[in-house]
C-alpha cells in the first residue's frame, strides 16, 4: 500500500468516547465529558435568518433535555428511531437535538420527498415517532395511509411548530411535548459505538439505504473538522445555514461542526436567492457552506449589487463536483470572496478532504488533502493494486467516521467493504505528489443533482412499471451551465412509438408525478431499441454515457 506524505496535519485529533450530545453539551463534573474547550453558555448557537429570533447554546441544551424528557415520557426509548421531516428550522434543531439527549436515533427525511418516499424511508428505519413540519402533514397523512403503511398513534406525531391558524389541532407541537424530569443518560465505555444518525444514501448501487452514522463516527468527524478546517472563528465569524440539515452535509458541518467552536448559524428553511442576499446583509454572514448550483445563481443574479455582501469572506463548497472555471469566474465577479472545495460521503460522515482557503486558490478544481483521522487508497479495478500519484484509482477510506454499515442490510454493508475494513467510495481519484486528490469519475450508479442523491436503480424500477416500457436505463448528463447532473432515461417501449417527442414528454410527466422534485428527468427521455447490458445482465453505463457525448 502507497503511503502519501501529506504536509500540514500533524496533530491527530483526540477522538472522544462520549454521546453526540455529551459532546456538544459537555457536562464539565462528567467522565465522559467532551475533550473539546466547551464555548460558553451564553454564545449565540441558531438565528432564524427570517424573523431574526436568536437561541444561545445554554438554551439548545436546556430545550433538548426538555423535549427528551417528554419523549421518555411517551414511552420512547434510547435506540428507538425518530424521523425528522421538515425544513431547516430552529424547531428542527430541537427535535435533532431532543431526540440525542434521549438516545433516540435521528434519522432525517427528505422534505422534497413524495409520500411514497417517505413511508419508504418510515418503515425501512423502523421509526417510532414522526416530527414533521406542519405544512409537509398533509404528505405525511398521504404516506400513512397507504395499506402497508405501519400505524402512528396520535402522540407519536409531532408537529415541529403549531400553525397559527389551528391552535388545537389533532397532535401536539414540540413545545407542548417538553417535560422538565430529564435524567441523563448513563454512558457507559463501548456506547459510543451506537448508531446516533440514520441518514439516506443509495451507496454505489441500488436503492436508499440507511447509513448508521455512530456516536464516535460523528465526534471525531467534528474533531477533524476542528483542526483541518480552521475556518471559523468565534467572535469573528456567522455562518449560513441553507443546506439541508437533513443531509449530512448539512447535519454534520453546518448543525454541529459550528457550535463546538462558538459560531452562530443563521437557519433558512432552504436556498432561495433573495432571502440568502438579505440574510447576508442582515446577520453580517462571514462564511456560507454551499452546493455548485449556488455558486451559478449568485454568479448570475442581477440582485446581488442591490446588497451590502461586504460581510462575506468566502464559501466552501461541497457533495458535487465544482470546477475551476466556477470557481476563477466566481472569485473574479466577487473578488473579497475566496472559493474552497471538500469532498466526502455520507458513508464517512461526510468530509474526508477539505481544501483550506490559503491553499484554494493554487489548487482550483481539486479537492484538497486528506483529513486527518483518515486513511486513504487509490486502488486500480482492474489489477486491485495501489495505484502512484499522478494515476487514477478508486477511493478507498478507513478510520473513525467511516460509517457502521447500513442499517438492516447486511449485504450492502459487506458490499461496500473490502477486505482490511475498506470502504470503498465507487468514486475514482487522483492524487499528486504534495497529497492534493483530485475527482475524475465515477465508478457507481449514482446521479448527483445540485447535490442530492438521484438513484438510477430507483427511477429504472420506477420506469418499468410504466405500461408501454419494456426497459429502462437511466444516467447523469452533465450541466455546465446549472454546475450539475441532470437524469436522463433511456427506454424501450413495449411496442413502436410513432411520435418520439410526444411519448418521451409523456414519460417525463409521468415520473415527474411519482418522484421528488430532484429526481425528475431534467436530462430527457431518449428512446432505444435494446439497453445495453452485460451478459450477467448487467446495464453497461459506460456505453450509454459515450452515447449521450456523441450528442
Ligand atoms: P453524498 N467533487 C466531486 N464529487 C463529489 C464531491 C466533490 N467535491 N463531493 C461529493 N461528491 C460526490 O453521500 C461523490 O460522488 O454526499 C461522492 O461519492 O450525498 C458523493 O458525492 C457522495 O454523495 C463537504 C464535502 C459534505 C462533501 C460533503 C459530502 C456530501 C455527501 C461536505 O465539504
Amino acid at each position: 500500500m502507497s503511503k502519501i506524505h501529506l504536509p500540514g496535519y500533524d496533530t491527530e485529533p483526540a477522538l472522544p468516547r462520549c454521546s453526540v450530545f455529551d459532546y456538544l453539551f459537555p457536562d464539565p463534573t462528567s467522565e465522559s465529558s467532551s475533550p473539546y474547550p466547551c464555548p460558553d453558555a451564553r454564545d449565540v448557537a441558531y438565528i432564524d435568518g427570517l424573523t431574526g429570533r436568536e437561541i444561545t447554546r445554554g438554551e439548545v441544551a436546556d430545550q433538548a433535555k426538555r423535549l427528551a424528557a417528554g419523549l421518555r415520557s411517551l414511552g420512547l426509548k434510547r435506540g428507538d428511531v425518530g424521523c425528522v421531516y421538515g425544513m431547516n428550522s430552529l424547531e428542527w434543531v430541537n427535535a435533532a437535538m431532543g431526540c440525542q439527549a434521549a438516545g433516540i436515533v435521528v434519522s432525517p427525511a427528505n422534505y422534497g420527498y413524495t409520500p411514497e418516499e417517505v413511508l419508504h424511508q418510515i418503515v425501512d428505519s423502523t421509526a417510532k415517532v414522526i416530527f414533521v413540519q406542519p405544512a409537509l402533514l398533509p404528505t405525511l397523512q398521504k404516506a400513512l395511509s397507504f395499506p402497508h403503511a405501519p400505524k402512528f398513534p396520535d402522540n407519536r406525531i409531532i408537529l415541529l411548530c403549531r400553525p397559527p391558524d389551528k391552535p388545537d389541532g389533532r397532535f401536539k407541537c414540540l413545545e407542548e411535548v417538553w417535560s422538565d424530569r430529564y435524567e441523563p443518560l448513563r454512558w457507559r465505555r463501548g456506547d459510543e459505538t451506537a448508531t446516533a444518525f440514520l441518514c439516506y444514501s443509495s451507496g454505489t448501487t441500488g436503492r436508499a439505504k440507511g447509513v448508521e452514522t455512530s456516536h464516535h463516527n460523528m465526534t471525531s468527524q467534528i474533531q477533524a473538522l476542528n483542526i483541518a478546517y480552521t475556518q471559523l472563528r468565534k467572535g469573528q465569524d456567522v455562518c449560513l445555514g441553507i443546506l439541508p440539515f437533513g443531509h449530512i452535509y448539512g447535519l454534520t458541518v453546518v448543525l454541529h461542526q459550528p457550535l463546538t467552536v462558538g459560531v452562530p448559524v443563521v437557519v433558512l428553511p432552504r436556498f432561495e436567492e433573495i432571502s440568502v442576499l438579505s440574510a447576508i446583509q442582515r446577520f453580517k454572514i462571514t462564511w456560507a457552506l454551499v452546493v455548485p448550483p449556488v455558486l451559478i445563481v449568485l454568479l448570475h443574479s442581477k440582485n446581488v449589487s442591490k446588497y451590502d455582501l461586504s460581510s462575506i469572506r468566502g464559501m466552501q463548497s461541497g457533495a458535487a463536483p465544482l470546477g475551476k472555471d466556477l470557481t476563477e469566474a466566481f472569485e473574479r465577479r466577487f473578488p473579497s470572496m475566496k472559493i474552497t472545495q471538500g469532498y466526502g460521503l455520507t458513508e464517512t460522515s461526510p468530509v474526508t478532504h477539505v481544501m483550506t482557503a490559503s491553499e484554494g486558490q493554487s489548487h482550483r478544481g481539486q479537492i484538497g488533502r486528506l483529513m486527518p483521522t483518515f486513511q486513504a487508497r487509490l486502488v486500480d479495478a482492474e489489477t486491485g493494486k495501489d495505484v502512484g500519484p499522478g494515476e487514477a484509482g478508486e477511493l478507498w477510506f478507513r478510520g473513525p467516521s467511516v460509517m457502521k454499515g447500513y442499517w438492516k442490510n447486511a449485504e450492502a454493508t459487506s458490499n461496500a467493504f473490502a477486505h482490511g475494513g475498506w470502504f470503498k467510495t465507487g468514486d475514482v481519484a487522483v492524487v499528486d505528489e504534495h497529497g492534493y486528490y483530485s475527482i475524475v469519475d465515477r465508478v457507481k450508479e449514482l446521479i448527483k443533482y445540485k447535490g442530492f442523491q438521484v438513484p438510477p436503480a430507483e427511477l429504472e424500477a420506477l420506469l418499468l412499471t410504466h405500461p408501454k416500457i419494456a426497459d429502462a436505463a437511466v444516467i447523469g448528463i452533465h450541466s455546465h451551465e446549472q454546475a450539475t447532473e441532470l437524469p436522463r432515461a433511456y427506454v424501450v417501449p413495449l411496442t413502436p412509438v410513432s411520435e418520439h417527442t410526444e411519448f418521451a414528454d409523456e414519460v417525463m410527466r409521468w415520473v415527474a408525478e411519482k418522484v421528488s422534485n430532484h429526481k425528475r428527468l431534467r436530462g430527457g427521455v431518449c428512446l432505444i431499441k435494446a439497453v445495453p447490458k452485460s451478459p450477467s445482465g448487467k446495464i453497461l453505463r459506460k456505453d450509454l454515457r459515450a452515447m449521450a457525448k456523441k450528442e
